[in-house]
């Protein structure tokens, strides 16, 4: 099966097959329009921004080892990217439709904006794979926290006697940190379960006719192990990249069928409602949301 590169391929496609499912594996590139900056875009980048917070190198903002040592950088971040300061894109109104239509089989984010939730996805079609600021613990003994004890430190963010006033675990005076997976850690059970059911559900996918078709948008797929979800896509399953460039995998080992759109992605999202015809339902839902 072969898609071809344009969106008006992937609609015909979706119209020849209306028992077909989508699989999404997203990044920071479908929030970017809603005013959160990814990770590596050139200049607008997070990466790019973050000399402010004198940091030894960029990605120790998301170093647990650093957190324990100097917390304050990713509370400055934190500040920025907080849930409730931004709407949904285009692009998460896309997938909604989707699931509206019975044609969203997963969303697989590394996001941790809690974005594809506030567009009125279901929580189990959803794997946050980097985790969120909804659940908060202890980094040193594990401690439950409610979401509100990090997010009012957070809206302080005083210093004491010249020293930073990080929220405190009320045990053993660790760190409190939300649940969000920093370099170092884990990624959450679920993920790994829930891929693992999807990787069986495109095994018997291209037999029994219900195909599923892999998206990968709005990442450098540069973070493992997420980057080398779509390697381990079977060989029967088409797979294809929405994205202002091409990344990871779809450049390092293309296959055949894969489908390349290049561009920005509310655009593609835009021009592939209106090639499904569903572009009513999707201004409704962008206009009432
Ligand atoms: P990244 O490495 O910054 O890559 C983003 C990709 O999206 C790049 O290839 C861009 O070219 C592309 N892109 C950006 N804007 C658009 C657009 N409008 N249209 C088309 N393509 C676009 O980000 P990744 O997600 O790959 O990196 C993984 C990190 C980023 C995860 O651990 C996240 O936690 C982390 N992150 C999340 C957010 C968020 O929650 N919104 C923001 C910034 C970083």
């Amino acid at each position: 099966m072969k898609i071809g590169n344009t969106v008006e391929s992937l609609a015909s496609y979706f119209k020849e097959f209306p028992k077909s499912k989508v699989i999404f594996l997203v990044g920071a590139g479908i929030s970017t329009s809603c005013g959160i900056p990814d990770f590596r875009s050139p200049e607008t980048g997070l990466y790019h921004n973050l000399s402010k917070l004198k940091l030894p190198f960029a990605e120790a903002v998301f170093d647990i080892d650093f957190y324990e040592e100097n917390p304050e950088p990713f509370y400055t971040l934190a500040k920025e990217l907080y849930p409730g300061n931004f709407k949904p894109s285009k692009f998460h109104y896309m997938m909604k439709l989707f699931q509206d239509k019975k044609r969203l089989e997963r969303i697989y984010t590394q996001n941790i904006d809690t974005l594809e939730r506030l567009a009125g996805i279901r929580s189990e079609l959803i794997v946050e794979a980097h985790g969120s600021f909804a659940d908060n613990h202890c980094i040193s003994c594990g401690e439950e926290y409610p979401q509100e004890v990090f997010k009012s430190r957070l809206e302080e963010c005083s210093k004491i006697d010249g020293k930073f006033d990080y929220a405190a675990c009320v045990k053993c005076q660790s760190f409190i940190k939300p649940k969000i997976v920093f370099f170092g850690e884990d990624l959450p059970k679920r993920f790994f379960d829930t891929w693992a059911q999807d990787l069986e559900t495109m095994q018997q996918s291209s037999k029994n006719g219900s195909e599923v078709v892999v998206i990968v948008a709005g990442t450098s797929l540069a973070v493992y192990p997420f980057a080398s979800l779509p390697t381990e896509v079977p060989n029967t399953v088409v797979r294809g990249l929405m994205n202002k460039n091409t990344v990871g995998d779809f450049s390092k080992h293309p296959r055949k069928s894969d489908f390349l759109l290049t561009g920005d992605l509310d655009e593609l999202a835009t021009e592939l409602m209106e090639h499904l015809g569903w572009s009513k339902e999707f201004n409704d839902l962008i206009v009432t949301e």
